[in-house]
């Protein structure tokens, strides 16, 4: 069976076609600023086209809070979609295939956690991207809750007097961790505009540039402990255009060895590397 996966992030979808676990075509676009179910979705199949045909079913593993309706945003900041964002309904009108969708996070914590090979492991999936994101696997299963909503822990708030999350919430681990919150504490500091590329590479040699990287990882520390004192959690796999940032995962698991060890729990890297999304998109099929 072929897949087409789909990837849609708050800066870029990934689109791929995965067939036998494996992922064998790849192509990568801007998410499109389009407020058009229509349009977007015309968008994001543009350059795919000829895909189509080779394909029988699509996966989507999408940003945001995902429900009947379509996609919803719990951070608008991420994403401004005009919500219920109805893609998946548009995107089996306009390719005549059989689609199902999922939150980003919770599709790769499913694939990650096959990956694991242990069916007794608890475990969650966090990315570090645009936002926070996370998937939960509880005794073998994902678990969504009964809204879907299982899993935002980029949400859980973890500093009452700390800074507005688009979310509507103050301290929320977004708002410090995420991809967003290290460009805004960025620029905020440094006269210069940099990518969050460019200040890894200046956190080497600038105290200033480490500071803001290392309350980053603090805080997805704290969220690994919080989850290990909620759910006692096996293990954590950290993935994200940050979480795989050089040296990222290392300064998690330094800021854990600083806590109670009741508390502590092993972090390690996807196996799906910058793909554990993407992927996923194609997973939530295998049961
Ligand atoms: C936000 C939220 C989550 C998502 C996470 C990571 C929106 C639009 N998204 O917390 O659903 O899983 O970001 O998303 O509210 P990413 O875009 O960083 O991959
Ligand atoms: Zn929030």
């Amino acid at each position: 069976m072929r897949t087409l996966a789909i990837d849609i992030g708050g800066t870029k979808v990934a689109l791929g076609v995965v067939e036998g676990g494996v992922l064998i075509k790849r192509h990568q676009i801007e998410t499109p600023e389009s407020q058009n179910v229509v349009l977007f979705t015309e968008s994001i199949l543009k350059d795919i086209q000829n895909w189509i045909d080779d394909i029988d079913i699509i996966g989507v593993s999408t940003t945001g809070f995902v429900t009947e309706s379509g996609i919803t945003a719990i951070n608008p900041d991420t994403l401004s979609f005009p919500t219920p964002f109805p893609f998946a309904q548009e995107l089996e009108r306009q390719t005549g295939k059989t689609v199902s969708m999922l939150n980003d996070a919770q599709a790769a914590a499913w694939y990650e956690f096959v990956q694991l090979n242990d069916a007794s492991l608890n475990m969650a999936f966090i990315t570090v991207s645009t936002g926070v994101g996370g998937g939960i696997i509880i005794d073998g299963k994902l678990h969504q809750g009964h809204s879907g909503l299982a899993g935002h822990i980029g949400h859980m708030s973890i500093d009452i007097n700390g800074k507005e999350c688009g979310c509507g919430q103050v301290g929320c681990v977004e708002s410090i961790a995420s991809g967003t919150a290290i460009k805004k504490a960025s620029d905020e500091r440094f006269n210069k505009s940099l990518t969050n590329i460019e200040l890894f590479e200046q956190a080497k040699t600038n105290p200033a540039a480490d500071q803001i990287i290392t309350i980053s990882a603090q805080a997805i520390a704290t969220l690994c402990c919080n989850l290990k004192a909620c759910l006692d959690l096996d293990v954590v796999v950290l993935g994200g255009g940050i979480g795989f940032a050089d040296g990222y995962l290392e300064r998690v698991n330094n800021a854990i060895q600083s806590r109670p060890k009741v508390f502590q729990l092993p972090v390690v890297a996807a196996k799906g590397n910058y793909d554990a999304c993407l992927l996923g998109a194609a997973f939530q099929f295998k049961e």
